[in-house]
């Protein structure tokens, strides 16, 4: 997706050689398109191994990471959590957007972060759009805060995920499940890029049955 030279406040840890880490390169999808058929066709995907996508991607990322003589980082390592968003912003057009995920003016809502690759060399940044700004700031009817059925969403408390699972496990709950989250689809940003069904539903799926929020909803 894009690369960017860290600052201390960033909190890339050096690689595990002690080098300092002074290029990060972001890797990620948008959309489903040709990501979505490749793990499809994936030996994870296919004998259906635990967390397929993590696990093939870090297959994928791992050598390529090591091969550049980097070190590959993944949004699932922790708890604590690696700012993902965050670096994602450092390296293309990113922004916040009301309901805690990040926007891009092109494609929404609709990227996932997959990895980002560590790298003891200083890479040329590749120019990004510095005329890019935040689409949430002249969306007056900011659908996304009121398409969600059970209003997971608040500015002051943020995002109620346990009221958000159970609704999507619920009978009532198929859209969500099936299509992905209302609130999110609800947003006029980057329509062509919305994933498809399948795809919605295995992140979906992902979440709903996620261990820890299992024991909780
Ligand atoms: C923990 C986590 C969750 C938790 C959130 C718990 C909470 N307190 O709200 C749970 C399991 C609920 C969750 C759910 C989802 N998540 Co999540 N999540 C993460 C994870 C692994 C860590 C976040 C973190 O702690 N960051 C570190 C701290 C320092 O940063 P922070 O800004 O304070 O982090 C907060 C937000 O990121 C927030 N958050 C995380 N996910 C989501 C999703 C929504 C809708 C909202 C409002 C907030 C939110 O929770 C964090 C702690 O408060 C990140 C990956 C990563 N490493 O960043 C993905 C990540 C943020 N999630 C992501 C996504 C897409 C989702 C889902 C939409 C997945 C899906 N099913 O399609 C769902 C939401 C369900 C829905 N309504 O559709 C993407 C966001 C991409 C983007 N465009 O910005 C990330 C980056 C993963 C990825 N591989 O790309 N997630
Ligand atoms: S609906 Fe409007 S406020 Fe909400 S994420 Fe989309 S552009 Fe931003
Ligand atoms: S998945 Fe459904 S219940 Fe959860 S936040 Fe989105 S719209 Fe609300």
């Amino acid at each position: 997706m894009g690369v960017f030279h860290p600052e201390p406040d960033d909190h890339v840890p050096d690689l595990s050689s002690g080098q300092v880490a002074l290029s990060v390169v972001m890797v990620g999808n948008i959309g489903s398109g040709d990501f979505w058929s490749a793990f499809q066709g994936s030996t994870e995907y296919l004998n259906a191994v635990p967390d397929p996508m993590d696990s093939w991607t870090k297959r994928i990322i791992e050598p390529i990471a090591s091969e550049a003589g980097g070190e590959a980082l993944f949004p699932s390592d922790g708890p604590p959590y690696h700012p993902f968003q965050k670096w994602a912003s450092r390296s293309v057009s990113l922004f916040p957007s009301p309901i805690g995920l990040y926007i891009s003016p092109m494609w929404g809502t609709w990227h996932a972060l997959r990895a980002a690759i560590a790298l003891p060399i200083r890479l040329e940044l590749p120019v990004i759009n510095a005329e890019a700004v935040n689409p949430c700031l002249s969306c007056i009817e900011q659908p996304c805060l009121h398409s969600c059925p059970v209003d997971a969403f608040d500015v002051d408390r943020g995002y109620d995920y346990l009221a958000c699972a159970r609704h999507v496990a619920s009978s009532d709950g198929i859209s969500c499940a099936s299509k992905g989250c209302l609130a999110r689809r609800g947003c006029p940003i980057g329509r062509p890029y919305t994933l498809n069904d399948d795809h919605a539903a295995f992140h979906m799926a992902a979440f709903v049955n996620a261990r820890k929020l299992l024991s909780e909803i």
